[in-house]
């Protein structure tokens, strides 16, 4: 069988902290290490691209403000820089993550473009352009529409998927891709890091998040504050977001010397080394990429049993799973694990294996890869 040629992939996404342009990111790392030729298109440099790398590139939208507008807007100027980089190099794909604007913009974007030249449209959900922007009335029809004249959809779970179909009344197929993780080798040794916490021999619970209203960062310190033994644990947050308004919530539950703050942390991987166990209390989660980064690393979580959450982590095997909102349940999940070593340890090597087994690139990206093959050949093109 004759090799098919590599394609030129167009990405866009959200370039600040937030699961969907890390996974954005990854993937065109890895679709551009397999030899394809990747092109992303944002306002800002994903913040976790390489700023260098064979294939990889990066075209900025320019915005101009104009006094005219009331609202700046990004849609136009995105669909304008879409459309030149796909005619510039000759797109196959644009694969855009998020459907508001991005989806809206790579619609519009194909229409600028003549016959023969328009490139194929993949459009990823990734939670909140469903669950949130999904029932605003004056996002829905237009997200709805977008999905409707995407060539392929797809959702990071079956969670969302169905959530997709209720919300927005899709009738098209949706594919579940799930998200995937592979870690970097961390930078410092785990006691180096443990040193810098200040841990001695504490479980370290660790917790990072953009610390949005969804993820619950109340629920959170609720559920910490009732461990016991408090000695016996620390709770480290990993923030992309701004934790001032919790510093009350600190001082009310006496968590002062439980709680270490890193903001904005780049090299991930040595904290997710140094952990024990995983926090996360979310109320709503299409997936929650930092669990299974987590897993990577051999530390299973405690997580709230909502959206996506279940298909990452299975109950009582690779991370213990409780009803959103029971804060004595989450403490009681806590203490268990801080009390058997022994089963924090098997539990974390359950999550490891889960992940590398379902949830990494080697398994996910080539998904990806066969379904921009699919969207081409369906309206023959990209084979050339
Ligand atoms: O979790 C967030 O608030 C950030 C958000 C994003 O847009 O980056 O995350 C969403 O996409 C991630 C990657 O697919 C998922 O792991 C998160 O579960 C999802 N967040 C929500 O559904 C709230």
């Amino acid at each position: 069988m004759a090799a098919q040629r590599p394609l030129k992939i167009g990405i866009t996404c959200y370039p600040s902290v937030g699961g969907s342009g890390i996974l954005a990111s990854a993937l065109g790392v890895e679709l551009a290490e397999r030899g394809h030729e990747v092109h992303f298109i944002s306002y800002g440099r994903p913040f976790r691209l390489p700023a260098k790398a064979p294939r990889l590139f990066f075209h900025p939208v320019v915005i101009n403000d104009y006094g005219l507008f009331k609202y700046p807007d990004y849609t136009l100027p995105l669909s304008v820089k879409m459309a030149e980089v796909s005619r510039d190099y000759g797109l196959d794909v644009l694969h855009v993550h998020y459907a508001v604007p991005h989806a809206t913009a790579a619609i519009l974007a194909r229409s600028m473009l003549p016959a023969g030249k328009k490139p194929r449209v993949v459009t990823t959900l990734h939670g909140t352009d469903t669950t949130l922007l999904g029932r605003d009335a004056g996002y829905g029809p237009a997200i709805s529409h977008a999905l409707a004249q995407s060539d392929a959809v797809t959702t990071v779970s079956e969670f969302l998927r169905r959530e997709t179909e209720r919300l927005l009344s899709v009738k098209r197929p949706i594919d579940v891709i799930h998200n995937f993780f592979d870690p970097k080798k961390p930078t410092r040794a785990r006691a180096a890091v443990r040193r810098e916490l200040g841990l001695g021999k504490e479980t370290m619970i660790l917790h990072a998040s953009n610390l949005r209203a969804p993820k619950r960062i109340d629920l959170l310190l609720e559920a910490v504050a009732r461990v016991r033994p408090a000695e016996a644990f620390k709770l480290v947050i990993l923030a992309g977001g701004d934790f001032a308004p919790f510093e009350d919530d600190v001082r009310r539950l006496g968590l002062g010397d439980r709680i270490v703050l890193r903001q904005n942390v780049a090299e991930i991987e040595d904290y997710f080394q140094a952990a024990d166990v995983g926090l996360f209390t979310s109320e709503s989660e299409s997936f929650c990429l930092s669990i299974l980064e987590a897993m990577n690393f051999g530390c299973p979580s405690v997580a709230t049993a909502v959206g996506g959450i279940p298909e990452v982590v299975e109950n009582g095997k690779s991370g213990l799973l409780v009803p959103f909102g029971d804060a004595d349940g989450l403490a009681r999940a806590l203490e268990s694990l801080i009390a058997n070593p022994a089963r924090l340890r098997a539990m974390g090597q359950a999550a490891r294996q889960r992940a590398r087994a379902l949830f990494s690139a080697a398994k996910i990206v080539p998904r990806y890869e066969a379904l921009y093959r699919r969207v081409c050949a369906e309206r023959g093109g990209c084979e050339g």
